[in-house]
């Protein structure tokens, strides 16, 4: 089922633009998702008549701004269903979140010989920070690895998992196949050996119904920037015990309980993880955004997004000279990535983006998986709940095009 996405258009200003005198088409929101209208203008909003530091003044507006930070980080707790909202620390985004992770959970609990179980198909920000520790640590990373259709293959995961691991550490969705990982299943096994599950959530929260309680899982990380909110927030949610048992990430203002020459305490939870001052105007836009992401609702627009993947890859398959990649279109979120034979994706990149069509053409942050499949680099079209049917088929068009040209 397609959402309206005409009356959904109207509230995204930047989508009026035109490019070389053709209207805008937006298929790059695994990278980042355009701002609707109300994100832009309670960030504004808020700069105007409560901007002011939190956590420090008493005066009204300090008192203001305080409150709507914290109304924010209630938002994104019942948004994730969390226990309570101690659990859910801001950061400045997926990547600072799993390095959070890296080193106030990391340091303390991994030692010599000690195993992390990833994926094959990370993102580059759920594996460099892992190899960071295991290297300092002396620690080695295993794989589950992915097939043919970019699913991930778990037979093994049983012997994968042994007595020396110490943390699961996986994405949820994929960002380069799309595929909706079984994560509840890994989980299950990874808590019936007392093994911690970190989920890369950067891809899957913007676009699924994500339930922490249900999925049990005990670190989850995302970025508002993709999902309708602003750059320079993001979100790490852990269970309130492990936090609670973890050392602080940075030092600094706001993270202290008391300061002494030679030694300092921690503040209560979430304030022992957020250092310094933080991006409140961006949570205040985040809280929008999930404000707006409710009135449609995740469930509608993850139907919306799939079905539109489910006509790329139709269209697509009628396609000789194209090969795409990932599993069947009810197995994945939005996205779909794709080559064109003998041309290289920075051209069909460069060339869609004189029909006014911008995809991201790449390695997608996902190198070790491109060289899995013997490839550099690949096209990627994501979709958000503003596209519509008509930019899929500019995009075919836009690739038939691209082909004869270069043919030629
Ligand atoms: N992927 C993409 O084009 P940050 O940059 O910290 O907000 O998010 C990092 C990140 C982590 N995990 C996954 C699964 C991701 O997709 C991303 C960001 C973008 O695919 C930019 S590289």
């Amino acid at each position: 089922m397609l959402l309206e996405a005409q009356k959904i258009r109207a509230d995204f200003p930047i989508l009026k633009r035109q490019i070389g005198g053709k209207p805008l088409v937006y298929l790059d929101n695994a990278a980042s998702s355009q701002k609707p209208q109300s994100v832009l203008l309670t960030m504004n909003a808020f700069y105007q008549v409560s901007y002011a530091n939190i956590h420090r003044g008493v005066y009204t507006i300090a008192e203001e701004a305080t409150e709507l930070y914290e109304k924010a980080r209630e938002t994104v707790a019942n948004f994730l269903n969390t226990k309570t909202h101690r659990e859910i620390i801001f950061t400045r985004g997926t990547t600072e979140a799993i390095n959070l992770v890296r080193f106030s959970w990391g340091r303390k609990n991994v030692q010599s010989g000690d195993e992390i179980l990833l994926t094959e198909m990370e993102h580059h920000s759920n594996l460099v920070p892992w190899q960071l520790l295991a290297q300092e640590k002396g620690a080695k990373l295993k794989f589950i690895p992915f097939d043919s259709q970019g699913k991930l293959v778990l037979d093994q995961l049983d012997s994968l998992l042994t007595d020396k691991t110490k943390l699961v550490a996986m994405n949820f969705v994929s960002n380069t196949f799309g595929t909706i990982n079984p994560v509840e299943k890994v989980i299950a096994k990874a808590h019936a050996k007392g093994i911690p599950v970190l989920l890369d959530a950067a891809q899957a929260v913007p676009h699924l119904t994500v339930d922490v309680q249900k999925l049990d899982c005990d670190f989850l990380a995302f970025s508002s920037h993709k999902m309708l909110g602003p750059t320079g927030i993001g979100v790490l949610y852990a269970k309130e015990k492990i936090l609670e048992a973890m050392d602080p990430f940075l030092g600094g203002g706001e993270m202290i309980k008391e300061v002494h020459w030679d030694h300092s305490t921690w503040n209560d939870l979430p304030g022992k993880f957020e250092a310094g001052t933080q991006s409140i105007a961006e949570a205040v836009g985040l809280k929008a955004a999930i404000d707006y992401l409710k009135t449609i609702g995740l469930e509608k627009i993850h139907d919306h997004e799939q079905a539109l993947a489910r006509y790329t890859m139709e269209q697509f398959s009628e396609m000789k000279e194209l090969t795409f990649y990932g599993p069947p279109p009810k197995d994945r979120c939005g996205l779909v990535a794709f080559n064109l034979q003998g041309i290289h994706p920075h051209d069909v990149a460069a060339v869609l983006d004189r029909s006014g069509i911008c995809v991201r053409a790449g390695h997608h942050c996902t190198q070790p998986l491109h060289r899995k499949l013997g490839l550099e680099a690949s096209v990627r079209a994501s979709y958000y709940l503003y596209n519509t049917k008509e930019e899929v088929d500019l995009l075919i068009d836009a690739l038939k095009e691209t082909t004869r040209f270069f043919k030629k």
